[in-house]
């Protein structure tokens, strides 16, 4: 009942001025973002020895690594209970504990955090540049229909990113949206031209440094009516994604000044021509947001016929990572005081300044898997139990053998970012873990 509330909501703008591998990573299925190489191929990155990468494990004394987590949240004045979102025994859901107690958080909302200071700097350009013309909102309830988040923006009925291995489904006509173009045909349809819309959105997806289940998008749209580009002697389409480009390079050079930045061509359901942006951080290439010129059937399903536009979708904790030189998505969530004080509103040219350096633990587990193994649900098991120690969980080996069997080895980096971890602590994770992956995934260890 709640969510059908929820989910009829409509968006109202704010009163006052005030988000690799990808969903659309997904859209490409298993291709690279890119035609170029990227500066240092993946297969490079390496992983020091550890003597705790180890076989199996005695079993250790229990520990939990998740925090407890509230049974009700409120998002944009709804309340929603644990209940209307995680429901274990329903096969249509399939949202764990630790996806639920993200929700309602709202980083781009808390005061002096990162992405909301991010967020204010973003809406400063675009106020700027466009005299106050972008409509801001950033309180729209993130549980949306399949609808919403998929069929109106032309996401085909068997794109991948629509399955349950990449999408967090409350049931089977309502999910957690996935990416905040979710919202993009509502306000189309309510006749906003200039808007942007920040939010939280959510994601099976990999571990690593620069992904993370949840983070926080800002999405832009900009419809244009005929007589802004007739006279131009451009075609709608090439004056809309030259406009595009020129808005995001600004939109770059004010947050960053001088960055190494480079446009990929790329793929997406919603846009034509489509580009992704990446910059260089960290010693290779990092993929910070997807743009295009709008598909027409968006805009003349949404009342919007001899129009054109351009949207774009940003990744704010990865520009949040580049802004601030913070080295790994996790900490965005940390309220550990070493962290949250070193940020202040307004202050843009800061650079984070690492806190810890507690050296990450690895551990091996290796297994033969099913025809239904994926990646993304071990990597669900290993954040449920691990949550945020977890830092990356990285296949290391493969190989078939001659009765058909397919081995993957993975290695699971653990490591707090506040404290260091014992070792009882590290044995028992890897423990749950090798149990969980067994009972859950229904693989043979080796
Ligand atoms: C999209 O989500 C499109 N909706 C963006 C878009 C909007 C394109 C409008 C065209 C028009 P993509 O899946 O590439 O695209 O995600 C956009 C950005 O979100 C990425 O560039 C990246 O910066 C960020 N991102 C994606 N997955 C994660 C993740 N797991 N953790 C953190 N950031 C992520
Ligand atoms: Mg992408």
């Amino acid at each position: 009942m709640l969510i059908r509330r929820i989910t009829c909501a409509r968006a109202l703008p704010l009163s006052i001025p005030m988000a690799t591998s990808p969903l659309f990573s997904h859209l490409k299925p298993f291709s690279p973002s890119s035609s170029l190489p990227p500066r240092v191929p993946s297969s490079s990155r390496s992983f020091p020895f550890s003597s705790l990468a180890s076989a199996s494990p005695s079993k250790p004394s229990s520990k939990r690594a998740n925090p407890p987590i509230a049974a009700l949240v409120e998002v944009g004045g709804v309340k929603i209970a644990k209940d209307d979102v995680v429901r274990e025994s329903d096969p249509t859901n399939n949202v764990p504990d630790n996806i639920f107690s993200k929700i309602g958080l709202q980083l781009h909302r808390r005061d002096n955090h990162p992405i909301r200071i991010l967020k204010n700097a973003i809406y400063d350009y675009f106020d700027t540049s466009y005299s106050s013309k972008f409509v801001k909102f950033d309180d729209l309830c993130p549980i949306v229909s399949v609808q919403q988040n998929f069929d109106e923006v032309l996401v085909p009925a068997d794109h991948v990113s629509r399955s349950y291995n990449d999408t967090y489904y409350i049931n089977a006509d309502t999910v957690l949206r996935c990416h905040t173009s979710a919202h993009q045909a509502e306000l189309l349809r309510d006749g906003h031209s200039y808007f942007l819309v920040t939010g939280d959105v959510y994601r099976r997806d990999s571990i690593d440094s620069t992904h993370y289940p949840v983070f926080h998008q800002m999405e832009g749209v900009r419809v244009f009516s005929p007589d802004e580009w007739e006279g131009s002697g451009a075609d709608a389409t090439s004056y809309a994604a030259m406009d595009l480009k020129k808005c995001l390079e600004g939109l770059a050079r004010h947050l960053f000044g001088a960055v190494e930045m480079r446009w990929v061509d790329t793929y997406f359901p919603f846009t034509n021509p489509s580009f992704e942006l990446e910059i260089y951080f960290q010693e290779r290439w990092m993929e910070v947001l997807g743009c295009g010129v709008t598909e027409q059937e968006i805009l003349s399903r949404n009342g919007r016929n001899d129009c054109v536009a351009w949207a774009f979708g940003l990744g704010l904790e990865r520009l949040a990572m580049v802004l601030f030189d913070i080295p790994d998505i996790r900490l965005f969530w940390s309220t550990d005081q070493r962290f949250t004080s070193q940020f202040s509103e307004g202050k843009l040219g800061v650079k984070f300044k690492p806190f810890s350096k507690f050296p990450p633990c690895y551990k091996d587990v290796s297994f033969w898997i099913t025809d239904s193994f994926t990646e993304n649900n071990l990597c669900e098991v290993v954040r449920g139990i691990a949550g945020d120690l977890a830092e990356e969980v990285k296949l290391i080996d493969n190989f078939t053998n001659k009765k058909g069997m397919t081995s993957h080895c993975y290695r699971i980096a653990f490591r707090s970012m506040e404290r260091s971890l014992t070792d009882d602590e590290i044995n028992q994770l890897q423990w749950n873990v090798r149990e969980a992956v067994q009972n859950k995934l229904h693989v043979t260890l080796r």
